[in-house]
């Protein structure tokens, strides 16, 4: 199964069932253009549409081209020069953009090295969590522009890092250091080198595959449904999900391969 759409502005490659996008526009410090939008909104529908058994990957990285940057923000280049309806064209292609990475049957984590500003760093909160590497910078200065957060920002932050930090950084628009950005929990782990980040990314992945496909689809919906509810709608919503999974092929071989003292061959189904 491969993917057939064609690319400029980003670039999709899988190996050993791990997919990784990369926004490629290095000398605009990747900046999210209404191209990229566009071509990432065409990729992960397609993701979407092709990857409902797990044969195309089982996991994905979200990461940018080059040593400077994860993404600078939205291009603030292309926004000058927008009409009013080719704004909200660019509203809603990048909003739908970090949902699709939330609906995604497989995690999504976002590499950072670099900056990740404005709409970047919104892209990296809606994958379902952050490596980066020392140099990362994360922020959300829309204020200094004139803007608020366009893409998620101003919901996701809150729900990351607490509100009361959120606005901190927010009003001010300031930059968060890679430390501070793992103190406050926006980010996992911290590395070294984009490539030790990389092979990180990779290890998780690796080791997660021994688990059900379907089980870390389900654990990723519930949680991700959850954000949004209360906590009693939240076990409402875990306590039907644990009932469905109860009818999954892997479930019953997860158990049995249990009580066999073998390891589980799970298939997704
Ligand atoms: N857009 C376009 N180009 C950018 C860019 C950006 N966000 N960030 C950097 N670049 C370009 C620079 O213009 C420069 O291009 P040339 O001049 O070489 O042609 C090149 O990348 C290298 O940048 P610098 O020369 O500035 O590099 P420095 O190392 O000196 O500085 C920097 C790096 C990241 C500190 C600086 O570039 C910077 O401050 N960039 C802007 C960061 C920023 O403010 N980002 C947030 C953008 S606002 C919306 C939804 C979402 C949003 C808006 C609306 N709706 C729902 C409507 C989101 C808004 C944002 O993200």
């Amino acid at each position: 199964m491969t993917i057939t759409t064609k690319f400029e502005t980003i670039e999709f490659s899988v190996e050993s069932d791990i997919g990784t996008i990369t926004v490629n526009r290095p000398k605009a410090l990747n900046a999210l253009s209404e191209q990229v939008h566009t071509e990432l909104n065409a990729l992960l529908k397609e993701i979407q549409e092709k990857n409902t058994d797990f044969s195309l990957v089982k996991g994905l990285i979200l990461t940018g081209a080059g040593d400077k940057a994860f993404i600078a923000g939205a291009d603030i280049k292309g926004m000058t020069t927008m009409s009013a309806s080719e704004a909200e064209t660019f509203a809603r292609l990048g909003q739908e953009n970090t949902l699709l990475f939330e609906s995604l049957n497989v995690p999504v984590i976002a590499c950072v090295n670099g900056y990740a500003l404005g709409g970047g760093c919104e892209m990296a909160m809606s994958c379902d969590f952050i490596f980066a590497t020392n140099t990362a910078v994360f922020g959300q200065p829309e204020v200094k522009l004139g803007l608020i957060p366009g893409f998620g920002g101003s919901q996701r932050l809150s729900k990351l890092v607490g509100r009361n930090r959120a606005k901190e950084i927010t009003y001010s628009g300031r930059n968060v250091g890679a430390q501070e950005a793992l103190q406050i929990g926006l980010v996992v782990s911290l590395f070294e080198t984009k490539e030790e980040m990389m092979e990180a990314a990779t290890k998780y992945f690796s080791k997660m595959m021994r688990n059900s496909p379907l089980a870390v689809y389900e654990a990723k919906k519930v949680m991700n449904e959850g954000n949004d509810l209360t906590i009693a709608a939240g076990l409402d919503v875990e306590a039907r999900a644990f009932g469905n999974i109860f009818n999954s092929e892997d479930m019953k071989e997860g158990t049995v391969a249990f009580m066999e003292k073998r390891a589980p061959k799970f298939t997704g189904k």
